[in-house]
């Protein structure tokens, strides 16, 4: 029987309970969990919210709080790292994940992952259709970071390597509970080091296709990603030097599916907003750090300091870019994060006035060629 988990911080009871009750109801499901990232007002309400949820299943519902166990910010890794600690600790056969702010979760989410894992595969990743202006991290950071460090591998081929649905196995869990890469991993890096962390287990990985797509919180400016995208990046660069999967790597996936048509016009976040914090809050450090970027990112950033200017950082000069991010960016230091969250709003800003305005579809296969670029451009050295 399977175990099903929802970090969640600042949720509603009624949000995470909905969920959780969804989860519940499930044939294959015996527990349900709740991993809080600290006392509020809403927990009291929630505890309420699962007592009945238990006593209409018939299947338990807990709710624990997020321990310390990374050394990173305390936040969702923490979270997933108790639940995965736990898990392990019982012995638990198999756990999901999901992200408590999901609105459109279904029954169907859970089968299609249990399907899956009774075909063999250790672990079980969702994948969803997005608008082609969400997922700014995955696209210009994850993915492209994959394709430098593990070309020809499935893992730049991955669609949603930030994800935070998926299914795993008990040997998943008991790895990645030994993993002390993993369990370091306290902030946003989580998603990316447990993905990384399972594809090299040779469990086989599948990834689960959900045509409706993730319904979940919106996004303002970008502002509201800073923390994530300095993270998901240092977490990313962190994998330097690791082996990849073994090429004989088992990788399975669903065929896609048509794409809902509000997401084909869905944008992901708000522009004009965003092209302010290009300008904004220059300092002496980070002008002197621009030294060390190509020169075209450098000139084009640093007249940021007149002007908003973004269109110069095209798909070839952000993947140089990014390999002086990868071998240089240092999480905590002022000067780099500002300069980092800046030359990447730059090329998110490019891609959404540019390639985005072409339509979904053709900003969708844009996106998808930089990545294999990417991954040509590592394997040719
Ligand atoms: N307990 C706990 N503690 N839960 C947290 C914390 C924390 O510090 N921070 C976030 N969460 C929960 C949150 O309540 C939600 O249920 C879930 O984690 C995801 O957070 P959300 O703010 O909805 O993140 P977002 O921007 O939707 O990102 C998610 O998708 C990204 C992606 O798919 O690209 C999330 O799973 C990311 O890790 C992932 O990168
Ligand atoms: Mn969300």
């Amino acid at each position: 029987m399977s175990l099903v988990v929802f970090p969640f911080k600042d949720e509603t009871a009624g949000q995470v309970a909905a969920n959780m009750a969804v989860a519940a109801a499930h044939e294959s499901v015996d527990e349900v969990w709740a991993v809080a990232a600290h006392e509020n007002d809403q927990v009291p309400v929630l505890r309420d919210r699962m007592a009945e949820i238990a006593s209409e299943s018939g299947v338990a519902t807990r709710l624990h709080f997020q321990e310390r166990i990374g050394t990173l910010r305390p936040g969702k890794g923490d979270a997933m790292n108790t639940a995965i600690s736990i898990a392990a600790k019982q012995g638990r056969d198999r756990v999901h994940f999901y992200d408590a702010d999901i609105t459109n979760f279904e029954e169907s989410w859970i089968t299609g992952a249990e399907r899956a894992a009774n075909r063999g595969f250790g672990v079980v990743r969702h994948r969803f259709p997005r608008a082609s202006t969400d997922a700014m991290i995955t696209w210009f950071v994850t993915r492209p970071g994959l394709a430098s460090l593990f070309p020809g591998t499935f893992l730049p081929r991955l669609d949603q390597p930030l994800g935070g649905e998926l299914l795993l196995t008990e040997p998943a869990i008991q790895m990645l509970a030994a993993d002390p890469a993993v369990r370091q991993r306290s902030d946003w890096g989580i998603d990316t080091l447990i993905t990384y962390s399972i594809s090299v287990m040779g469990l086989g990985l599948f990834e689960h296709h959900v045509g409706d797509g993730k319904r979940h919180a919106l996004y303002g400016s970008l502002s509201e990603l800073r923390a994530m995208f300095l993270e998901c990046l240092d977490a990313v660069s962190s994998l330097r030097r690791r082996p990849g999967p073994r090429p004989e790597a088992i990788h399975g996936s669903d065929p896609p599916s048509p794409v809902p048509p509000d997401l084909k016009t869905t944008v992901g976040y708000d522009v004009d907003g965003t092209i302010g914090l290009l300008t904004e809050d220059w300092t002496d450090g980070e002008v002197a750090l621009a030294d060390r970027l190509p020169s075209e990112a450098a000139s084009g950033v640093l007249a940021n300091r007149e002007a908003p200017t973004f269109s110069f950082m095209d798909a070839d000069l952000w993947g140089e870019t990014l390999q002086v991010l990868l071998r240089e960016f240092q999480l905590g230091d002022r000067a780099w994060e500002a300069l980092a969250f800046r030359l990447w709003l730059a090329r998110v800003l490019s891609y959404t006035t540019g390639q985005a305005l072409a339509g979904f579809d053709d900003a969708m296969s844009y996106l998808e060629q930089t990545i294999s670029q990417y991954e040509k451009n590592a394997l040719e050295g």
